[in-house]
């Protein structure tokens, strides 16, 4: 998983409703929007405030805090109208800090992963997985839906896995390419199991970006894809750091390409827990 760098979410923060009118210019919804669609939830029904107060806790293990992250988090709950705040203290300080000022949902990350946690329901939300359901929701939105269409994954890994199953959830063929076979081919089964679709493993990378024209970038790969892979019908949601397309295409792609650091994967880890908290609601009845 990449560890993002300060310069990757330094602007994040104070550029969120530039950033959300881009995503409705591109795809005709909002960030709450899409993060709702990737949890199968309708916004009308679940506002982010049913959460309660968040804390974001900041966690220095391993390589440590990585500067503005849990800011940039915080900004991005507040922009979807949840009460945040970053604790003073981090680790287990924030964590008593979080419990005494009665929040019932915690974010926090370490090096491996990075979760929110509702205490009253005892869910968590991850972000790989959360990650690549927006994008796939993007994705399904940008291009007028992804029913019967393919779409061809580039990264096998949790990202990408959970992409390539909410694709098959909003009825697509997923086409899957990893640099490494044996992780496409374990992908294509855990899905054939899961699922009983079939997926398909493209075994060249060439051929697989000249034939697709819906791409999902969830490889850590800078730049690999050129103009010459990308048209105008070409729709590309790129979940991974580093961005995937070469800086000379970007121009070209820029109003059909969804790209970020953490915007949506964070929205739709609060409406992931949100769908928990409706459904448990609805079972409470
Ligand atoms: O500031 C802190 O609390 C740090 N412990 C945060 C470390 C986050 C490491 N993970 C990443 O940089 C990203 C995730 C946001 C998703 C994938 N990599």
């Amino acid at each position: 998983m990449t560890r993002l760098k300060e310069e990757d979410i330094a602007c994040i923060a104070w550029q969120l409703k530039e950033y959300d009118h881009e995503l409705q210019k591109k795809t005709g919804h909002s960030l709450a929007e899409i993060a709702a669609h990737a949890v199968g939830l309708q916004t009308k029904a679940a506002h982010a405030s049913l959460l309660g107060r968040i804390a974001v806790i900041p966690v220095t293990s391993g390589q440590g805090i990585i500067s503005g992250f849990s800011r940039t988090v915080a900004g991005i709950l507040d922009h979807l109208g949840v009460n945040t705040f970053v604790t003073a203290a981090s680790d287990v300080g924030g964590f008593a800090e979080a419990i005494e000022r009665g929040t019932e949902t915690i974010f926090l990350a370490d090096d491996d992963r990075f979760i929110a946690v509702n205490l009253k329901l005892r869910v968590y939300s991850d972000n790989s997985d959360s990650t690549g359901k927006g994008y796939a929701a993007a994705l399904d939105y940008m291009t007028g839906g992804l029913k019967d269409k393919s779409v061809l994954v580039l990264g096998a890994g949790p990202v990408g896995r959970s992409a390539a199953l909410s694709i098959i959830g909003f009825g697509g063929e997923v086409h899957i390419y990893d640099k490494s076979e044996r992780a496409s081919s374990t992908l294509s089964q855990l899905i054939l199991d899961s699922s009983g679709r079939k997926i398909y493993v493209e075994h060249d990378l060439t051929r697989a970006l000249e034939e697709h024209r819906r791409i999902i970038v969830a490889c850590p790969e800078a730049g690999f894809i050129t103009n010459n892979y990308l048209h105008a019908d070409s729709y590309v949601a790129a979940p991974g750091v580093p961005l995937g397309i070469h800086p000379a295409a970007l121009n070209t792609i820029w109003p059909r390409l969804i790209h970020d650091p953490l915007q949506l994967g964070v929205a739709t880890m609060c409406y992931d827990l949100l769908n928990s908290i409706i459904s448990e609601g609805g079972k409470e009845r």
